[in-house]
Formats: structure tokens, sequence, C-alpha cells
């Protein structure tokens, strides 16, 4: 039986002196927010914990910089000896976790919170919840179970986790407990105008010279249901982007009129990310899976290895598969 309520987790957490708290590899601001709202969590509701750590392999990205707390992210090297509890926070599997596993490894005890359908940690403790739309929403949930109230600063980072996993209160996954969940972040002090103005209505330069680059790039296939863009590492270099530069940039493939499945294939330094979006019916989490990645229905994402264009080819070709079998099942 998946616990429903955070009881477990408290239940550890008496008996835990230190606790690291691990975030995904690239992560997005729901695995920094969640992570960040936590250890406030944590502070506020176990005053006995000596001490509460944000663990990341990947630096923050600079778009999320304007949320203060997120300078409290460490890198795994700067880990203070092993840790009594490690909590994976919004990582869907082990590989997620990056160098940040050894962390989890060393633990005395381990914890995972998430929302990933996907999520496949079954032989640790979880608290898994696909139907919260966001892990922010979960950790938002713990508060009030807890009965701790947050800074502005922490509301301000869960607030950002949810808007950016439901495309800003938009997507299907969006309930009443997101917004009831969201207007409790409001009430501890997050301002949605300042974080909406940081999140959607602030460029870096590099981020909209990838779009452009990748705009350029997109191609139709399947009778225009399937877009595929695409940023190799010369496009990366020449703009200066980050990963957090690539931001949004898929969501031009699916919001193109007639798209069903929709793919940004990115080439980094360490390897090539692919983001899948979808419309209804096609299974975003079911293609990256092909791949050995996970994620949502709608939105999901993966890595892949080998020469960008054989990434490519290979991504449409499980794009157009996806959207034939979603067409198919459809008539
Ligand atoms: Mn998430």
């Amino acid at each position: 039986m998946m616990p429903t309520s955070g009881q477990l987790l408290f239940d550890m957490l008496q008996n835990a002196g230190s606790v690291a708290l691990v975030a995904h590899v690239s992560p997005d601001m729901d695995a920094l927010g969640a992570s960040l709202g936590a250890r406030e969590l944590l502070r506020q509701g176990f005053p006995a914990l000596e001490r509460v750590d944000v663990f990341c392999q990947d630096p923050v990205p600079e778009s999320y910089a304007f949320l203060d707390l997120t300078r409290l992210v460490l890198p795994p090297e700067r880990a203070q000896g092993p840790y009594d509890l490690c909590v994976a926070v919004d990582v869907a599997s082990y590989d997620r976790l990056g160098s940040c596993a050894a962390l989890f490894d060393r633990a005395r005890a381990r914890f995972v919170i998430d929302h990933h359908g996907s999520n496949d940690f079954e032989n640790v403790p979880r608290l898994l919840l696909p139907q919260s739309a966001a892990t922010a929403q979960i950790v938002v949930d713990l508060c009030l179970e807890r009965g701790v109230r947050l800074s502005a600063e922490a509301a301000s980072c869960l607030y950002a986790g949810l808007s950016t996993d439901t495309g800003n209160f938009s997507f299907e996954a969006v309930t009443p407990g997101t917004f009831r969940a969201a207007a409790w972040l409001v009430e501890q002090g997050a301002k949605p105008d300042w974080i909406t103005q940081h999140l959607y209505r602030t460029r870096s330069m590099p981020s909209v010279r990838a779009l452009g680059r990748a705009l350029d790039t997109m191609r139709l296939s399947a009778g225009g249901r399937v877009a595929l863009l695409c940023l190799s590492l010369a496009d990366r270099r020449e703009v200066g982007a980050q990963d957090g530069d690539y931001e949004g940039i898929v969501n031009y493939g699916i919001e193109t009129k007639g798209v069903l499945a929709a793919a940004l294939v990115s080439q980094r330094d360490e390897g090539i990310r692919c983001s899948v979006r979808t419309k209804e019916g096609v299974d975003a989490a079911a293609v990256a899976r092909r791949f050995g990645g996970g994620g949502h229905p709608r939105a999901a994402g993966m890595s892949l290895q080998g020469e960008l264009d054989q990434a490519l080819e290979a991504v449409r070709c499980a794009l157009e598969e996806a959207v034939e079998e979603a067409c198919r099942t459809d008539s």
C-alpha cells in the first residue's frame, strides 16, 4: 500500500539528525522548489534536526537565480559525511540522482517524494502521488499536515515549482488542490506577479537566440502531426546557452496547429537530451520510456547516446509511431 500521507516520512524524521534532500539532474524548478520548500518544512517542523542540506548534481539554472534560496543548493562534493536520511525529491528514477546517488546510497535511510507515474523506486519508502500536479504541491500538503508555516522565500520557491510544472496552472493535471496549494503559498508571502515576471516574461539573450535557431530547424512529419526541433552543440556554444535557456522551446512545436507530438533534441556537453510534449491521446511518458527516460502523459524527457542525426531520426520515428498508434485507437 502506498502511503498517502506524510506520516511515514515524519516517523523517519523523528529518528534522524541530518537529512540530505536531493533534486534530480538538470534540475527544473519543481525539483528545486520542492527541495527548498521541504528544507524549510523539515527545519521548522522538526527542530531537533541538526542539519538539512539540499543537493543537486548540476548547478541551478541562471533563470531561477532570482529566487534567493536557490543559493542554498549544493553540489554533492560539499556533503558533510553520510546523512541519516536522504530524500530524493521529484526524482523519478535512480539514474536521475546523477552524482548524488552516492549520498543516497550511503545514507542510513532513504525516502522518495515524487509525482511521476513512472517513478521506479519500488524498494524505497516513498510518497508517490501521480495525481499531484507537482512535487511542490505534495510538499505544501506536507506543510499543512505538519502545521508548518513558511517564509516568503520558501513559499516563492514552491510557488515557482508549482507554476512551472503546470504550465502556469494550465495543464490537465491541475486540480482544485493545485489552486488551494497556490493560494496557501500566496498567503505565506509568495508574489505571483513577481514570480511570473521572472519565470515567463524575462528571457536571457542566449535563450532568445537559442529559440530562434530551434525554430529554424523545426520540421513537421506524419502529415503535420509530428514536430521536431533541434539544437546542436555548435548552436549551444555559438549562442552561449545554458541548460535553463532551453526551457519552453519545445512548446513552440506542440503549439503548432495540427501537431500532436513534438520534441526538442538538444546536444549538450554530457550527451543528448530530448524533451517531449504531446496532446491528448499520445503518451509522452511512453515515448520517453522507450529511450530509458520518463515523465508525464503530456510532458516527458530522456537522454540519448550517439550522434545527433541518429538521435533525431530515432525520436522522429518514435513520435510518428506514437501518433499513428493514438490515431488508430481513436478511430
Ligand atoms: Mn515535477
